[in-house]
């Protein structure tokens, strides 16, 4: 105890607060001294706000789950249950929780943050060891707003396909610990996934989601406030939609010879008319079926020198447009990918490449266009791009290789066992360094799940959790409210709801010694 005193002590946390194991740590939470409120039985049970509030239906099933009690059937005794929307909280997720001794007061800005608040009320009455057997929960007080606005993690069905109803199971997962952004990574060199009814050869043969079965899912994902962005990967990474369309590649155009390319050593050339004019189509069909503001066009990994630099028609594009050396063509593809994009109200998403793939780089690879949000993601390159993206005004989310790529070990020796190419070890603790930073450009964190040692969404699992937790507590709590002796002490009843809930993940045994 008298440890957890001084960790607690250190960063301004109640011990109250340490033990109620929330993840991510509310930004200000009182945890008052004395007393209790009792939620074994409920006399009146308010909710000013729209009908039909997913956040009314979550708070019902938590007074189940939790208590053991039916919130819509009040009796003629006990307390009082008030859920509203509070025009003097601001933003799109503020939220306060209020109780007293008569009185369990849930308010915030928008039915989002409405649903943020129960988030926070679940784990409440899930671990607050003092209370929750006596169905009590403390008499506190908690404020709270996210430091980013967007906290996401990044599925790759592309590599390993993964079925609707696996994905549904992640995103059940997701809002417990406020991720409000699941990033579909949905063609790559193993498959395209995405069906596109004016060209059913893309996806002809191969597993993929038809647009209903997306659109079940953005449904699905809606309704517990989670966005979710489609990614297609061009120039690069574009293997599968070559040995359909081989005609559109610009060196090896043979669809025999495709197959036999291994990684990702393939590209779409930027000479060819008609690749833009099926970008067109298939991003057409994306903003039909997509309704966030965002769609992700990858632009990583673009083997430029093994592809466009030996394809005459692109290097008479380069001649023609001036360029200098062929890693410029991407302005002039992006240019026209970009214009799509715009065209059909959206913003575009690009990974950021540097002019090298490690220090010493110095520059982007290309002027990124003025409205193109970026992602920093290779290791060693993040304090790079952040201060590119400061200087030059774009948007950035924070997927550093060093700390939020879940497909790497958790541990020496531990998963993935399969298909390693020798990946570095990124354990819990150095999840959790990851520190956003405070430029007024970032926008949000990403955790990626690349796919190809990832063959089913229970492995996904294994390698998302404990780690997401890290990156939930890094995209929504400030410095100041968060250290690792805290975040240890409030996981492992995290862990324990995980494991009856049937998710797999791996077990932290280093944080318990
Ligand atoms: C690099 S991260 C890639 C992915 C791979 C990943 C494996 C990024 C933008 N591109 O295509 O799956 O490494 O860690």
């Amino acid at each position: 105890m008298f440890v957890l005193l001084i960790a607690v002590g250190s960063i301004g946390i109640s011990a109250l607060a340490e033990e109620i194991s929330l993840v991510p740590m509310p930004n200000s939470i009182e945890v008052k001294d004395k007393g209790s409120l009792q939620l074994g039985r409920i006399r009146r049970f308010v909710v000013n706000a729209p009908e039909g509030l997913p956040a009314r239906e979550l708070l019902c099933s938590v007074f189940k789950h939790r208590l053991g009690v039916d919130i819509t059937k009040p009796g003629k005794q006990g307390v009082e249950v008030v859920m509203q929307i509070d025009s003097t909280l601001y933003g799109n997720e503020h939220y306060r929780i209020n109780t007293t001794q008569r009185l369990l007061e849930i308010a915030g800005s928008t039915p989002e943050a409405l649903y943020r608040a129960v988030t926070t009320l679940d784990q409440i009455l899930m671990a607050d060891v003092k209370h929750t057997l006596s169905k009590e929960i403390a008499l506190l007080k908690i404020e709270d707003k996210p430091r980013l606005s967007r906290r996401a993690l990044m599925l790759d069905p592309a590599r390993n396909f993964l079925p609707v109803e696996d994905v549904k199971r992640y995103i059940d997962e997701m809002w417990r610990y406020k991720f409000n952004v699941l990033q579909l990574h949905l063609t790559d060199d193993e498959g395209w996934r995405f069906e596109v009814k004016s060209h059913p050869e893309l996806t002809a043969g191969a597993q993929f989601y038809t647009q209903e079965q997306l659109q079940d899912i953005i449904d699905y994902a809606a309704k517990r406030y989670i966005e979710v962005v489609p990614e297609l990967d061009v120039p690069g990474h574009t293997r599968a939609l070559l040995t359909v369309h081989p005609e559109f590649g610009c060196c090896i155009t043979d669809s025999v010879a495709l197959r036999k390319v291994h990684g990702n050593n393939v590209m779409v050339c930027a000479s060819q008319p008609e690749v833009y004019k099926l970008y067109e189509d298939v991003l057409g069909e994306v903003a039909r079926v997509f309704k966030s503001p965002y769609i992700h066009l990858g632009g990583d990994e673009a083997a430029v020198e093994r592809n466009w630099a030996f394809c005459d028609k692109d290097r008479e594009l380069m001649k023609q447009y001036g360029y200098s050396k062929p890693s410029d063509i991407m302005n002039y593809f992006f240019d026209r990918m970009l214009n799509v994009v715009r065209g059909l109200g959206r913003t575009a998403i690009l990974w950021c490449e540097n002019d090298n793939i490690r220090m010493p780089a110095r520059e982007y690879l290309f002027p990124y266009p003025k409205d193109v949000v970026l992602v920093t993601w290779r290791y060693g390159l993040t304090p790079l791009c952040q201060r590119l993206t400061r200087e030059s005004g774009h948007k950035l989310i924070m997927a550093p290789g060093e700390t939020a790529y879940f497909d790497y070990p958790q541990y020496k020796n531990d998963l993935p066992e399969h298909n390693n190419w020798g990946m570095p070890t990124t354990t819990l603790q150095r999840s959790y360094t990851l520190d956003p930073g405070d430029g007024d450009n970032i926008a949000g964190v990403m955790g990626t799940l690349w796919g190809e040692a990832i063959k089913d969404i229970n492995r996904a699992f294994y390698m998302t959790y404990p780690r997401a937790l890290a990156l939930a507590e890094a995209g929504w709590t400030q410095m100041p409210q968060r250290s690792w002796e805290s975040f240890k002490l409030r996981l492992p009843p995290l862990l324990t709801d995980m494991m009856k809930r049937g998710v797999p993940y791996r077990v932290p045994f280093e944080i318990y010694r």
